[in-house]
């Protein structure tokens, strides 16, 4: 079916509510067998076997060697910070999630928003090195939406100021560059399953580490830093991934690669589409590298004849929740705003791009006729 031929059908037919993103669940019977196990053991939390098994088979997936599992994504970031003793002030993007900069704070750590490529969204590397004080002590920089940070950039100057670089990979699940996984860059990586990410685990969340030391660190880290039944070596907070999530990311991983390989498709149904309608730029995606499409992230430009907001409340009147990720700014929120780096005259690219973006639904359930619908709302109201 042409697009235009779909327009009229779904106008009239199909109003339900399409959301920025659906999690994908497996069929419910064959989490059964799981839960079974589960119910039999009694063992629901505390590194069970099916906590261990997730672990090497997550690992197999995503072609890296050590990885410890999360209960989410925040506390791994918060975990990551202190298993490399991190203190004083970190350079990071204003253009993320809350959670990045949140964990810092956690950890009673200065961040030092610095501005971001107005290409691929990400930590611009020329402003990076420009932040750096003597109390920098690290940089964490977010592949967001998916799409690769300039990790050798990133890597050189962390090695010529002996900075730790530990990435917010909340988004990065699966992708890859020419190497292999982008996740085995820097220090540690850190990865988010929440319900509305390309992997999810219900909650979840890991951290990639390089070598089994710093991994056995960060286990004891997210057991309340026990390393036997009586001894306690650090302030370890509860981080473990019980049982239930663990099994169940078990069962996602059988379906992982379909649901990634539909995204493509939808991603480039809209690509296709939306390259005629004036006014609307589809982000670029990553160079050189295997994305996950795990956002679907347009720029509503001045040749289009609403702003952002006007075309994200016109199609949420059509039961379309588009989502406007990123905006407000990390530094505009009260708890970093009085930031010197904060300063709105600093990050000129971050707050254009935050005027101007909105993350269009993507995820495996996403139907042709819900896509044409979406187009023909952001095509209609061009007119
Ligand atoms: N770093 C980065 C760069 C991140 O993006 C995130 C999380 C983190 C760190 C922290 O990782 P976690 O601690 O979360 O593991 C969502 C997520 O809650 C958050 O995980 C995510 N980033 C962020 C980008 O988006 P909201 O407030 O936009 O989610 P919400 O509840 O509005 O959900 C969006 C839509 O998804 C809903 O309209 C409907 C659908 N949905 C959502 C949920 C939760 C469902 O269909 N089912 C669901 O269970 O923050």
């Amino acid at each position: 079916m042409s697009k235009s031929s779909a327009v009229f059908a779904i106008n009239t037919k199909d109003m339900r509510p399409i959301y920025v993103t659906q999690p994908h669940l497996p069929p419910l019977d064959e989490f059964v067998p799981y839960l079974e196990k589960i119910w039999n053991s009694r063992v629901l939390t505390n590194g069970g076997p099916f906590h261990q098994r997730f672990e090497k088979a997550l690992g197999e997936y995503l072609g890296v060697d050590h990885v410890a599992l999360f209960s989410n994504g925040t506390l791994a970031l918060v975990t990551a910070l202190q298993a490399l003793r991190i203190t004083g002030e970190v350079i990071t993007t204003p253009y993320s999630f809350v959670a990045t900069a949140h964990s810092l704070l956690w950890n009673g750590i200065k961040p030092v928003f610095v501005d971001i490529d107005p290409r691929t969204f990400n930590l611009d590397p020329g402003q990076v090195e420009a932040a750096i004080t003597p109390q920098t002590t690290a940089i964490m920089p977010v592949h967001c939406y998916g799409n690769p940070c300039d990790v050798e950039a990133m890597q050189r100057i962390a090695d010529n100021y002996n900075l730790k670089l530990i990435y917010d990979s909340a988004h990065a699940f699966g992708v890859r560059d020419a190497g292999g996984s982008i996740l085995r860059h820097g220090d540690l990586s850190v990865l988010s399953f929440h319900a509305t990410k390309v992997f999810n685990t219900f909650e979840g969340g890991a951290i990639v580490c390089p070598d089994a030391k710093t991994k056995q660190r960060i286990d004891h880290l997210k057991n309340f830093g026990f390393i036997d039944e009586v001894t306690v070596v650090a302030p370890g907070i509860n981080g473990k991934m019980s049982e239930l999530n663990a099994a169940f990311g078990i069962l996602q991983l059988d379906y992982i690669d379909q649901a990634l390989e539909r995204r493509k498709e939808i991603a480039s149904m809209y690509r296709e589409m939306l390259a005629s309608v004036k006014g609307i730029r589809c982000a670029e995606g990553a160079r050189d590298s295997v994305a996950n499409y795990s956002y679907f992230p347009i720029l509503v430009e001045d040749a289009y004849p609403l702003k952002r907001d006007e075309l994200y409340y016109e199609l949420r009147e059509c039961n379309v929740y588009a989502r406007r990720y990123f905006y407000p700014l990390i530094s505009d929120f009260p708890m970093y705003r009085g930031l010197p780096s904060s300063q709105p005259d600093r990050l000129p690219v971050a707050h254009d791009i935050a005027s101007r973006i909105l993350c269009l639904p993507i995820y495996p359930g996403l139907d042709a006729d819900q896509i044409y619908r979406i187009v023909d709302i952001i095509e209609g109201a061009s007119r």
